[in-house]
């Protein structure tokens, strides 16, 4: 089927109030395109013109931010894109899920965090032949800057190829295929760095291979199916491969090929994938990037570097890229809303009940300032869900703030969260502080040279459970009167 015959039949679907399913990132281009939510821009330079333009389309869009296709860059030929801000809308996230397109916000974090509740990972399908193998480019030929790399801001240390990418990895002891999108700077033609933070599934499988003296080897994938992506920059469980998760939220396994130099798999309705290896020996300074936080935080360290033997790639190929800065960002509202369902489902998962929503602010970056809603059933119940949601592998990593609040707030409203701080916590008993938690080198609030361990705030802002019931009422209309009046006085209130 042709990505075009595809956008009809999912046209079809879209008409019928269905989802529709999709194969690669053309098929999924065309569906996007069809619902309006692709802006197709050309004659761009990869020099800060592409990174800036997708930071002022994803803080100035009026609606939905639309995922930018860029084409004709400048320097390249025409039909080598560049794909930013691909998973920035409701709508896009849920074509990636297979969930009904018109949810939103909560509700769509309820709705994964449903899905994942009967979730099981499908594992991947190996092929000997799929579209990525259209063009190789082995040995000498190697050259990472045949494609339009971005320079994205104006301080980072280098052209990243890697942002939304899937850096694959084998444990050398466990056997078990590990993607995370960790960052990518193009060294030179032939080799680029890999930025991957203390505690990632990367870091522990690469330090095995590196604590033995050998040299490990690695795919980045940059350009691929946009649910690959999602599951790439989010916490998965360690030990379970993201090829299998990713399998089991499409509902059929994902077609993998081996690479001929390292046997790892990677998609084969990939774009561009890169396969070489990381040598202990052999590091290059790498950064500054502008990051998630919104800062320059993690300066420039001497990484491993990824000594490049094959590239892969279709005709006409797409990279694609997430611009990450100070929030919003083009990908932070996908990052804030998968956090939330996969937070949700975790802290569910280590026995807390009635929790009745998640949302991880965007201000934080998704990961800095995160709000768990319960419906208290006992005491002690409150410091359970918010300790929980600090330390649950999908929240423990450079958080700061947990807040716990009861389920008459709407996690996802900053003012009703606001208020429940302000109005239902006492300081000296509602706050804990963890010392020595799971931070790392993009952390900006910890000194130069410190980096490592961070604090944590983890706030009650519930009426305490002992004297709930005798907690001043709210002082607010019941419904049914607010009813009543709004009947009644309907020219009034709306005029
Ligand atoms: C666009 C984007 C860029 C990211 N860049 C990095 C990075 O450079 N280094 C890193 O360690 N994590 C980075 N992350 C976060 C990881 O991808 C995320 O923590 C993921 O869970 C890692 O996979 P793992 O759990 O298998 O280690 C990024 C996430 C996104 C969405
Ligand atoms: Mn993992």
């Amino acid at each position: 089927m042709t990505a075009l015959e595809a956008r009809k039949l999912a046209e079809e679907d879209i008409r019928a109030g269905k989802t529709p399913s999709y194969t690669d990132l053309r098929e999924w281009l065309e569906i996007v395109d069809s619902f309006g939510e692709l802006k197709k821009v050309d004659n761009v330079d990869w020099n800060l013109e592409m990174g800036t333009l997708s930071e002022l389309i994803a803080r100035e869009s009026k609606g939905p931010v639309p995922a930018v296709l860029f084409d004709n860059v400048k320097d390249y030929p025409k039909g080598y894109r560049v794909l930013f801000a691909q998973n920035a809308s409701f709508k896009r996230m849920a074509l990636n899920l297979g969930l009904p397109m018109d949810l939103a916000n909560l509700d769509l974090v309820r709705a994964l965090r449903q899905k994942l509740v009967t979730h099981q990972p499908i594992p991947a399908k190996t092929v000997t032949k799929g579209p990525i193998l259209e063009n190789v480019m082995s040995g000498n030929d190697v050259n990472l800057l045949k494609f339009p790399v971005p320079l994205i801001h104006e301080l980072d240390g280098g052209r990243f190829i890697g942002t939304a990418c899937l850096v694959i990895t084998r444990d050398p002891e466990e056997g078990w295929v590990n993607f995370g999108a960790y960052r990518g700077m193009v060294q030179d033609e032939k080799s680029m760095s890999c930025y991957i933070s203390p505690g990632k599934h990367g870091t522990i499988q690469r330090s095995k291979y590196f604590e033995k003296g050998k040299p490990c080897p690695v795919i980045i994938c940059v350009g691929q199916d946009p649910v690959l992506f999602m599951v790439s920059g989010n916490e998965i469980d360690y030990g379970v491969s993201e090829f299998d998760y990713a399998g089991g939220l499409k509902g059929s396994p994902i077609e993998v090929i081996e690479g001929k130099a390292t046997g790892l798999p990677f998609p084969a309705h990939a774009e561009i994938v890169i396969e070489g290896f990381m040598d202990p020996n052999d590091r290059k300074t790498e950064g500054p990037f502008g990051e998630w936080t919104g800062y320059y935080a993690s300066s420039s360290r001497p990484e491993p570097v990824v000594r490049v033997q094959n590239i892969y790639y279709r005709n006409d190929p797409i990279l694609t890229c997430a611009r990450p800065g100070r929030p919003p960002s083009d990908y932070s509202i996908a990052k804030c809303m998968v956090k939330s369902a996969l937070i949700w489902e975790q802290v569910e998962k280590c026995g807390v009940p009635d929790v009745k929503g998640v949302w991880c602010h965007e201000a934080g970056g998704g990961r800095l300032f995160n709000i768990i809603s319960i419906k208290q059933r006992y005491p002690g119940h409150a410091r359970q869900a918010m300790l929980a949601a600090s330390q649950v592998h999908a929240g423990a990593y450079l958080g700061r703030y947990v807040i716990v609040v009861d389920e008459d707030i709407d996690p996802t409203n900053t003012f009703d969260v606001i208020w429940a701080l302000a109005s239902r916590s006492d300081p000296v008993e509602s706050i804990e502080i963890l010392r020595r938690c799971w931070s790392g080198p993009l952390d900006p609030r910890i000194q130069p040279g410190k980096k490592g361990f961070n604090s944590r705030a983890v706030i009650d802002a519930c009426r305490p459970f002992e004297w709930m019931k005798d907690f001043p009422p709210v002082a607010e209309s019941t419904p049914e009167l607010k009813e009543k009046i709004r009947a009644k006085w309907k020219k009034v209130i709306e005029g």
